[in-house]
């Protein structure tokens, strides 16, 4: 076949913004496709919602490519390795007991392909630099706009989309959440009302804690995975994972309890 550049260009533009229409009122937008944040996704699509993940960067998987210091293999506990078999990620037992190592292109590969199959929908290279509010108070959508656009430092107004609930799954920088902070001081569902902070590594409390602070922090805001313990003030933990992908589950858990 003769190929035609202008099918082509035709071909993505429609497509593309096909998905992008189809996708402007969800159930559930989860900021950031890190490990909680693609777990969420796939729990959530799996149980029948509409859900879409904004990616900044190109490439989903956040921290979790490069393992540890670039040494692309990651420790799970035994508490998370089931996650890992449900959704097809080989697991290795290591010589101490309870825990495991799994490659981490393979990690992230396989939990974005699950999710994706799932119905998730990913817009990469896309960053959340708001929220939407109305009287009621809570939280009815996100305000994106292109990464390059924010790169480039222009001086572009964004869009806005609609969902129920949004997950900030972003990682260290809780930026949902900061931007709520910002423009609400003091009303978080947190001790202080404030974002708490993230505290020095200390992994075994900091796995459990990522877990209890996995919840709701705003009227229709969750946190999940690093980002609810900078929120929160839990710990960090360094290259295991278990505790993103548990806190993936959980929040997609109590999200469902709610739609
Ligand atoms: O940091 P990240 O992997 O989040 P996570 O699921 O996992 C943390 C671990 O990787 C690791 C750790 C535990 O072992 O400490 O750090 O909590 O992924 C966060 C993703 O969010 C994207 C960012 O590019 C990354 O891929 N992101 C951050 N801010 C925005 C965003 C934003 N404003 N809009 C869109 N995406």
């Amino acid at each position: 076949m003769r190929l035609d550049e202008l099918v082509i260009t035709r071909a993505i533009i429609d497509r593309y913004f096909n998905k992008l229409t189809d996708n402007l009122d969800v159930d559930v937008a989860v900021v950031g496709g890190g490990p909680s944040g693609l777990v969420a996704a796939y729990k959530l699509a799996k149980a029948g919602k509409r859900v879409v993940i904004y990616e900044r960067r190109l490439s989903v998987g956040g921290g979790m490519w490069g393992g540890g210091m670039l040494f692309n293999e990651i420790v799970v506990q035994e508490e998370a390795r089931k996650i890992l078999d449900e959704l097809d990620v080989r697991t290795v037992p290591y010589e101490t007991a309870g825990y495991y190592t799994a490659d981490s292109v393979e990690a992230v590969s396989t939990i974005t392909s699950k999710a994706v199959k799932a119905g998730a929908v990913v817009f990469n290279g896309i960053s959340v630099e708001d929220v939407v509010v109305h009287e009621d108070g809570r939280i009815q959508g996100l305000v994106i706009n292109w990464t390059a656009v924010e790169m480039a430092g222009l001086h572009v107004d964004p869009l806005s989309i609609h969902c129920r609930y949004v997950i900030d799954a972003t990682g260290h920088d809780t930026e949902v959440v900061k931007v709520v902070a910002r423009k609400t001081p003091g009303k978080l569902l947190t001790p202080t009302g404030n974002i708490e902070g993230e505290k020095f590594m200390s992994p075994d409390r900091a796995e459990k804690l990522t877990i209890e602070n996995t919840r709701e922090v705003f009227p229709g805001l969750y946190v999940a995975g690093m980002a609810a313990n900078a929120t929160f003030g839990g710990p960090r933990m360094g290259p295991i994972f278990g505790g993103m992908l548990l806190s993936g589950a959980k929040v997609a858990e109590e999200i469902l309890s709610k739609l």
